[in-house]
This record gives C-alpha cells, sequence and structure tokens, in this order.
C-alpha cells in the first residue's frame, strides 16, 4: 500500500473539474485518506516545490498555486504513486495522451490541473507538508474485495 498527494492546481477549481478528477481517481480504485479545500501559502509553495526553485518558471508556478484555493487529497492504494502519475499524464497538457487527466481536460503547460507526488520520498515529504497525523484516515473499504484480487492472501 502506498499514499501519495494530489493536488487539484488553481485552474481545476476555478474551471468546476474538482468532481471530474477527484471521479477519475476514486473510478481505478484509489482510496481516499485526507482531503480539504485549502489555500497554499508562499512560504509552503515554496518548500512544496524546493527542487524547482532554479527553474525559470518557479517565480510563476508559486504566484499560480498561490493565486487561489487548491484541493489537496491523500489517495491510497496499491502502487499508488505511479498509477496516480499514470492517470496524470505527462506535465504539458499539449503533449499529455488523450485518456489522461492533463491530456483530456487541460492545454496549458502550466496550468496543468493536477499535482501527484513523483515517488516514495517526495511522496512522504508532501504528505507531511500538506497534512497533519491526524487529517489522515486509515479505514477499510467494503468494495476493496472487489478492487483487489486477495486470493493469494495479498492484494494484487
Ligand atoms: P510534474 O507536475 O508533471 O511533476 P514538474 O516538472 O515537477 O512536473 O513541474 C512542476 C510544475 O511546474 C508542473 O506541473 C507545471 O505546473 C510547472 N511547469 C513545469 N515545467 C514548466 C515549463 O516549462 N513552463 C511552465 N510551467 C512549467
Ligand atoms: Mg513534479
Amino acid at each position: 500500500m502506498e499514499t501519495t498527494l494530489i493536488i487539484l492546481k488553481p485552474d481545476a477549481v476555478q474551471r468546476r473539474l474538482v468532481g471530474t478528477i477527484i471521479g477519475r481517481f476514486e473510478q481505478k480504485g484509489l482510496q481516499v485518506v485526507g482531503m480539504k479545500l485549502m489555500k497554499i501559502s508562499p512560504d509552503l509553495a515554496a518548500r512544496h516545490y524546493q527542487d524547482h526553485s532554479s527553474k525559470p518558471f518557479y517565480p510563476a508556478l508559486v504566484k499560480f498555486m498561490t493565486s487561489q484555493p487548491v484541493v489537496v487529497m491523500a489517495l491510497s492504494g496499491v502502487g499508488a504513486i505511479a498509477i496516480c502519475r499514470n492517470l496524470m499524464g505527462a506535465t504539458f497538457g499539449s503533449k499529455a495522451a488523450a485518456g489522461t487527466i492533463r491530456g483530456d481536460y487541460g492545454i496549458s503547460n502550466s496550468f496543468n490541473l493536477v499535482h501527484g507526488s513523483d515517488g516514495p520520498e517526495a511522496a512522504q515529504r508532501e504528505l507531511g507538508l500538506f497534512f497533519s497525523p491526524g487529517e489522515i484516515h486509515s479505514y477499510p473499504m467494503a468494495g476493496d474485495t472487489w478492487v483487489y484480487d486477495a486470493s493469494s492472501g495479498k492484494p494484487e
């Protein structure tokens, strides 16, 4: 089981795509274990995007991400990090494949609707930035007996 940080960026909220995008993750079989609407502070944006601080697009990225509220989610599932990245599609909306969230709903290369952690260390770090431990809930999903095949003893 993995948990990943997903952010529905300001463009997703402003374009009323929150329900649609959450639906894409839910329909895949991922479990929402944390979720809130919030405005990201400049300090939090800087910590979240610390690896990009020297990139030319960094100032615009921080301005965008702090401009309006976002929805942050913690999503769990077997292989959730890579599964979410695949559902999101390539970074640039102009290039993302049809069938992905970025490919289906956006054109912009910067306003690309959704953030997802890119690996286990990033997921752990980013979840810690956006959620306190009490805001992430571990709970059984009745439907998981049909999302995963547990006949071998572990969910597959
Ligand atoms: P990712 O979100 O697919 O992981 P990253 O390379 O980590 O992509 O970039 C973080 C975010 O910065 C992107 O989602 C996008 O909003 C923005 N970004 C990345 N590259 C560019 C660019 O070349 N121009 C403008 N914005 C960019
Ligand atoms: Mg990234």
